[in-house]
This record gives structure tokens, C-alpha cells and sequence, in this order.
């Protein structure tokens, strides 16, 4: 008989071929004996996800009949990138079918550079996400992932003589192969409309009469795990206009308009809100939140019913991650599920509902935390702000018998925020409900407890945890760097790592060895010259490989302090300008690399981009300066991008003010690829140093508890000379631009909030060592070969592990081989 175990799908480099040509003819519909390179990319995605399927299938139908307890990580970003070499990597067939495509006349790779970016999300936290699906899938946990599936993810950043211009991402325009629609999953959405108190069976209750209904389709994407079939999903809702209110419509004649709405309808998920801090009390965004919110909490208690029909059990079967605070309507959906519609009794509800959600937050400072205009949050979801208001009535009122009538507390705390704008303090709602608060690094969790939620951590301290962030060793160094992966499998002699990356500790006993330090080097070259070479397509630019590769990558912003790494440049630059030829050639050439986005409003970060194109212009046409120095600009920054830039990286810089950052995930694949940090003390910084030691990174800047003393002197305070020199050749006009870049000098010199002019000396002493550092290949190599070996910390393995057992309550639940 057909062994049903074994499913329909032969790996062997034959059969794989032979699905690809299947896949060519009748899903892309090209004939066989002639397509390109992006149907052959088309047809070969279809072969692997058919895998994919297959094994979600296995996974969903073992966790069925196991019934163990899940957790549903709710987010409202996702950065997945591309998934087809990690797919290929993660199912353990990458080389089988590369085999299988070079006798049909195609390279993998080349295929692989067809697919585009899947980014439906901004940055860190985005990208976060999508490590930590990889870790739930690779660690067997029983995991779903809840989002929204935007029509157009994060725009595309297009540069125009130095200045950002948002386009649109047309990422579904040529289809998405990985995803299936599931017709037949779909839920109603309500908003607007009114709550009534009508009486059922003798009971008083309020009944939501919604004004509008849009319908939730799921779109399920396939999350392989590494070394282990399961595959778990991530599900992401789409809008479609109801069958429903469209056929009232109809029957009333009025055709145009009931085509309109139903437009209005996939506008809901059709575009990422394209900021990484904070975006307050805009309708179309809190009407994305809820409707990700309902449609996931409608699955997941249909998925509980299926098997269960006492709410009792439900917190022994469900756990509900919040990823900040973008899906905490969550905890007021559940509520208004439980009380009016299983009709439990509030505080039964309340019970059941705080032992759910476990609750991480991103932000650092207030400013940054979401609150919702209750103007607003009352006409969308009428019932959704009485729940609030009750929930709150009942906080304070508890709160009142622990702490007593403490006003100015009493009204910190509080839910709802009584200013000139009533709003609803979604941060104060989730840390209520929450059973764990987590931080996403030591110092960011302490700062949680000393300052943004003081007066919580008195009442809860047991509430409140750190879960240093991870990223996935899977994309960040096996897809990324398959250089270093062999070098490092070789070294270890095992394989293990990838599943277990403690082990790359076992490289320090060798970190002096030269033959391990002669192919350490080798690896790293083979990284710049495919850097080299995308940055000469690119730009025209052509890069020394002897030269530092000096690599800045992330979201632009004040804090993160880029204005502060082109300040040095152009001291570099000036330096080099004021040499003799034999003061010159003791110069480590150095390779600036600066890449990222700025939000679309946000005038100040789109000033530091043009000023980094306004220097990059000098300085890359100056002959005086040639090798020596040159200045890159990488366009459109995203993950797959990251996956080039990464690994070619000998230096990497985190220069947020101390404070500021919350953790910084973008150290830690610079640190796995052996790249070396310059870096504040800040954010995991500060844990990354415990695992390496402060000796083999650049540390500079003043420490966090330093930085409000700095700030109190204000303005006043004096500018370094250097620094000083630097500003007035921005401000005399040796960049052009002179009027347009006053005001970021002015920032500077004026009150200074981030520091950029008191970290200014510290800056360029840690910038001298890293080039001392350079100068000497053995000690520069030993150092990278450290940064890798210590890394194994912040792989998100680590991370989803603690998350599990401190946080969710749940176990591995791993899809035996005779299932
Ligand atoms: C639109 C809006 C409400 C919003 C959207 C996205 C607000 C914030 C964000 C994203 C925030 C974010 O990415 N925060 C970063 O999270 C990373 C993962 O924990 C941290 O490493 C990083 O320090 C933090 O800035």
C-alpha cells in the first residue's frame, strides 16, 4: 500500500526536477521547453512550498490530536524577507534541488535574486518577529503567527539627488507563491453602530448593532523549522467587503454604490502605517488593529471550541503573546467575547482573561507609547470603550484600596487619560492585564521597571521580566554566509550549531590558531568583494577590499545618532585633507556604508540623508583622498539586502544615545558574522559585552545614568573643537546645501539632545582603536573570531526558549518520524 507517512513528495534531485517542469507547465503555464529565469523562480518556490504544505499539514493535524497549549504570537508587523532559501535550508533539500536546477541550466542563486521582499513591517520589531517564527517552528513549539497582509508593504525608498522618495511596494503584483488563500476561513469584522442593554433569558446584556462589517479572509504562510518536520503557520488577514451588507445593497437597487464599499473593504490591510516609533489616534490604522484582532481571537476560540466547551480550560490551552502594544484591543476583545457573547460573568471573564497575555514592549520612552483619542476608540468600537472604561473602573478602584487616594499616582496609572485629548493609555492597559511585562534587553527591562512603568513595578514587581532579544542563526548565517557556515561546521565538527548555537563557543579554544584565522580572513573577503560588487553596480563606487568595511544599517533617526557617524567622516575627511603623503599612507582606508529609511514625515531624518549624499559626493571625487576614504549611501535598505551587507562588514555601528534603545537586534547578525561593533552602552550592547568582553568591541559615549546630568547643562555646554571645525565646513558650504543643513548644525550646537557634540571626543578615540585595531590583521582577526564565538546568547532560540518556560507556560511538541 502507498506508505501515507512518507507523503507524496520524493526529494532525490530527479523528482524534484520533475516537479519544477510540472509546476513550469501547468501552475505558471509556460511550456517546458522554454521559460526564464523568473518562471523558473515561479515554478520552483511552487515545488518547494507543495513541501511546505505537506508538512504544515502533518504538523497542524499532530498538534490536533496532541492538544497541547499554543501560544498565538499577535503582531501587526512581520519582516520575512525572502523566503525561498530558507525554506530550501530549513527543509535540509538546498543542495538536492541545486543539483536538480543545474541539470536543467539554472543556478540556484540566480533564481533566488528573482524573488522580492515580503516586508509588511518597519524594522526592529518587524524583523524580530519574523527570527522568532523561525525559533517557534525550529524549537517545535505549538505556535501560530497572527497579522495582517498588506497589499503594499513598507515603501520603497528612492533616492533623487540625495533627497528619499516613498514609492509604492507592489509586492503582490507578479502573486506570492508561499501563501494560500483559505476561502473558507473567514470571519465578519464589526465596527461603528451602537450598544444596546437588552434583557436574554432574564439577564441584562449589551448588544454591539454594528454600523459597518467587513469580512477577514486568511491568508496562511508556511513556517518551516530547521532539522524537524513541523511547520507552523503564520496566518495573515485580508480585508473583503461581506457578502452580507452587499446584498442589502443590491436588493436595494443601488448597484455603484454597493461596488464602492466593497472597495472600501480591502483598504483596510492595504498599507503598512510606515513608522517605527509612534503614530497616534488615526482611524484607519486603529480599524486595521481591530480587525487583525477580531478575526485572530475568532479563530483561535474556534480552534479552542473545536476541542473544548469550558472557558476554564481556556488559559491551559491558550496563550496570547502581545507584540507592543499594536494588538492589546486584543485583551477587550476577549472580554467582549466572553461577557457578551459566551455570557460568563465579568469577573469569571477577567479571571480567564488575565492569566492569557503575556506582554512585550518595544518603547523606551513615553512619547512612544500608543494612546488611542477616546473620541475616536468610541465611535469605532462602541463597546470596546465600555469594556475599557469597566476595566478601568474596577483598576482604580482596587488600586485605591492598595495605595489609597494617591491623585497624582492614582491618575499616572490610570487607563484613561484625562487631558485636553481624553485618550486611552494602551501601554497602562496591556501592563493591567498582562501576567509578564517583558523587556527586550537587561538594561531596557530595568529601565521599565525605574521609569516608564514605576509605579506598575511597585504594585506587580512580580509582573515584570527581561527577554533579550535573538536573531535566527538560520537566515543571519547559514542563508546569509555560507562561507562561514561551512568554516564554522568545519571547525566545530558538527553541524550542530545550527540548532544549537551554544556550541559556537567551542571556537574560542582556537581563536589564535592560524590556519582557523587564515580561512576566518579568507571568508571575509569572499563577504566584501560580493558587497564590493553590488555596491559598484549600485553606485559606480568602487571599494578597496583592503580598505575597513565601516557598515551603519538601520532606521534613520536622531537617537540612533547617524548624523553623529557623518560628523566623524567628514573629520576623517578633513584629517586625511591636512596630511603629507607619508602621514597618509599610515591612514587605514576605510569604506563608510550608511543605509536606511526614514519615515516619510520625518524632516530631519530625511536632512541626514541628503547631508550623507551631500559628503559621500565630496569626498568619493576627491583625489587627494582616493582609497583612502569613501562615503556609500545604500538605497532601499531591507532585509535581503541586510543578508548582503551583513556578512561583508568588518566594523558595525550603534551609536543610539544611551537610553534610547531599546535593544538593537542589527548587533547582534553583525556580531554573529564576526563582524566587530563600535557601539554606546546601550540597549544589548551592554549584555553583548558580558559575553565578549569589552576588549574586542569599541565602546565610547556616555553610560546611561550619565545622560540626564549632560543634558541639564544644556546648551551652554562647550563644543569640541573638533567637532566645532567639522559643523562649520557643513556650515560654510563645503558640502553645498548651506542653508538646507544649518538647522541639523544648529541641533548640535544649540541644545544638543542627543549628545551628538559631548560624545563627539569619546566618538573619534573609539573610532582610533578600531583602526589600530585593523592595522593589525592577527589581533582584528582573533577579535572577529570572539564576536562569532560569543554570539550564541542572542540567537532568538534562546529567546523563544525563555519566552516559553517564564512566560507562555508551553512545551515542544515535535512531529514524531512514525506519527
Ligand atoms: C505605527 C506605530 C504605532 C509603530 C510601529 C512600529 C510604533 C513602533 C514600531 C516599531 C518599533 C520598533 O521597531 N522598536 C524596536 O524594537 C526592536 C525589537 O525589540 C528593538 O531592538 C529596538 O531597540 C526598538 O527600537
Amino acid at each position: 500500500m502507498f506508505g501515507l507517512m512518507d507523503g507524496f513528495l520524493k526529494n532525490d534531485p530527479i523528482s524534484l526536477q520533475k516537479d519544477i517542469l510540472y509546476h513550469v507547465e501547468y501552475t505558471v503555464a509556460r511550456s517546458r521547453f522554454s521559460f526564464d529565469d523568473f518562471e523558473a523562480y515561479q515554478a520552483l518556490a511552487h515545488s518547494v512550498r507543495d513541501r511546505l504544505i505537506e508538512r504544515s499539514h502533518d504538523t497542524q493535524l499532530f498538534f490536533k490530536r496532541k492538544d497541547p497549549k499554543r501560544v498565538y504570537f499577535l503582531s501587526l508587523e512581520f519582516l520575512m524577507g525572502r523566503s525561498l532559501s530558507n525554506s530550501v535550508i530549513n527543509l535540509g533539500i538546498r543542495d538536492q534541488y541545486a543539483e536538480a536546477l543545474s541539470q536543467l541550466g539554472f543556478e540556484f542563486e540566480v533564481l533566488a535574486e528573482q524573488e522580492g521582499d515580503a516586508a509588511l513591517g518597519n524594522g526592529g520589531l518587524a524583523r524580530l518577529s519574523a527570527c522568532q517564527m523561525d525559533s517557534m517552528a525550529t524549537l517545535d513549539y505549538p505556535a501560530w503567527g497572527y497579522g495582517l497582509r498588506y497589499q503594499y508593504g513598507l515603501f520603497r525608498q528612492v533616492i533623487l539627488d540625495g533627497i528619499q522618495h516613498e514609492q509604492p511596494d507592489f509586492w503582490l503584483n507578479f502573486g506570492n507563491p508561499w501563501e494560500t488563500e483559505r476561502v473558507h476561513v473567514t470571519y465578519p469584522v464589526k465596527f461603528y453602530g451602537t450598544v444596546e442593554e437588552e434583557i436574554l433569558n432574564g439577564e441584562k446584556c449589551n448588544v454591539w448593532n454594528p454600523g459597518e462589517l467587513v469580512e477577514a479572509v486568511a491568508y496562511d504562510n508556511p513556517i518551516p523549522g530547521y532539522g524537524t518536520r513541523n511547520t507552523i503557520t503564520l496566518r495573515l488577514w485580508a480585508g473583503k467587503p461581506s457578502d452580507q451588507r452587499d446584498m442589502e445593497a443590491f436588493n436595494t437597487g443601488d448597484y455603484i454604490n454597493a461596488l464602492v464599499s466593497r472597495q472600501k473593504a480591502e483598504n483596510i490591510s492595504s498599507v503598512l502605517y510606515p513608522d517605527d516609533r509612534s503614530y497616534q489616534g488615526k482611524e484607519l490604522r486603529l480599524k486595521q488593529q481591530y480587525f487583525f484582532v477580531s478575526a485572530s481571537i475568532q479563530d483561535i476560540i474556534r480552534r479552542f471550541k473545536d476541542a473544548h466547551s469550558n472557558f476554564d480550560e481556556f488559559p491551559d490551552k491558550v496563550a496570547l503573546q502581545l507584540n507592543d502594544t499594536h494588538p492589546s484591543l486584543a485583551i477587550v476583545e476577549v472580554m467582549r467575547v466572553l461577557v457578551d457573547e459566551e455570557h460568563l460573568d465579568w469577573h469569571k471573564a477577567w479571571d480567564i482573561v488575565c492569566k492569557l497575555f503575556s506582554f512585550t514592549i518595544h518603547a523606551v520612552i513615553a512619547e512612544g507609547l500608543e494612546k488611542i483619542p477616546v473620541d475616536l476608540l468610541g465611535s469605532l468600537l462602541p463597546r470596546h470603550l465600555q469594556i475599557i472604561y469597566d476595566i478601568n473602573f474596577n483598576f482604580v478602584e482596587e488600586l485605591k484600596k492598595r495605595i489609597g487616594l494617591d491623585y497624582d499616582r492614582l491618575s499616572r496609572m490610570s487607563i484613561v487619560e484625562e487631558a485636553a485629548v481624553k485618550t486611552i493609555r494602551m501601554a497602562n492597559l496591556s501592563v493591567v492585564c498582562a501576567h509578564t511585562v517583558n523587556g527586550v534587553s537587561t538594561v531596557h527591562s530595568e529601565l521599565l521597571k525605574t521609569k516608564l512603568f514605576k509605579d506598575f513595578y511597585e504594585l506587580w514587581p512580580e509582573k515584570f521580566q527581561c527577554m533579550t532579544n535573538g536573531v535566527t542563526q538560520r537566515r543571519w548565517i547559514v542563508v546569509s554566509n555560507p562561507s562561514l557556515c561551512a568554516l564554522l561546521s568545519k571547525w566545530l565538527g558538527t553541524e550542530a550549531w545550527i540548532r544549537n548555537v551554544d556550541l559556537l563557543t567551542g571556537l574560542r579554544e582556537y581563536a589564535d590558531d592560524a590556519d582557523l584565522q587564515q580561512e576566518w580572513m579568507m571568508v571575509k573577503k569572499v563577504n566584501k568583494m560580493r558587497l564590493a560588487e553590488y555596491i559598484e553596480a549600485m553606485s559606480g563606487v568602487k571599494v578597496s577590499l583592503d580598505a575597513m568595511f565601516d557598515v551603519q544599517t538601520k532606521r534613520i533617526h536622531e537617537y540612533k545618532r547617524q548624523l553623529l557617524n557623518i560628523l566623524g567622516i567628514i573629520h576623517r575627511y578633513d584629517c586625511i585633507k591636512n596630511m603629507d603623503k607619508s602621514q597618509q599612507s599610515k591612514v587605514v582606508p576605510r569604506v563608510c556604508i550608511i543605509g536606511g529609511k526614514a519615515a516619510p514625515g520625518y524632516e530631519v531624518a530625511k536632512k541626514i540623508i541628503k547631508l550623507c549624499h551631500a559628503v559621500a559626493e565630496k569626498i568619493n571625487n576627491d583625489s587627494d583622498v582616493g582609497d583612502l576614504l569613501k562615503l556609500v549611501f545604500i538605497p532601499d535598505y531591507n532585509v535581503s539586502l541586510a543578508e548582503v551587507v551583513i556578512p561583508g562588514a568588518d566594523l558595525s555601528q550603534h551609536l543610539s544615545t544611551a537610553g534610547h534603545e531599546a535593544s538593537g537586534t542589527g548587533s547582534m547578525k553583525f556580531l554573529m558574522n564576526g563582524c566587530l561593533l563600535l557601539a554606546t552602552e546601550d540597549g544589548s550592547t551592554v549584555e553583548i559585552v558580558e559575553e565578549i568582553g569589552a576588549e574586542n568591541l569599541f565602546l565610547f559615549g556616555a553610560k546611561i545614568h550619565e545622560v540626564p546630568e549632560l543634558r541639564e547643562k544644556g546648551p551652554a555646554h562647550d563644543v569640541p573643537l573638533q567637532c566645532a571645525r567639522v559643523l562649520r565646513l557643513i556650515r560654510d558650504g563645503h558640502f553645498g546645501f548651506q542653508d538646507y543643513f544649518q538647522s541639523l548644525c544648529d541641533s548640535v550646537e544649540g541644545e544638543d539632545f542627543y549628545l551628538l557634540s559631548s560624545d563627539f571626543g569619546s566618538y573619534l578615540e573609539a573610532q582610533a582603536a578600531a583602526d589600530k585595531a585593523f592595522a593589525d590583521p592577527k589581533k582584528w582577526t582573533k577579535m572577529s573570531i570572539l564576536s562569532t564565538a560569543g554570539s550564541g546568547r542572542f540567537s532568538s532560540d534562546r529567546t523563544i526558549r525563555d519566552y516559553a518556560e517564564k512566560s507562555w507556560g508551553i512545551e515542544p511538541c515535535r512531529f514524531p518520524s512514525e506519527f
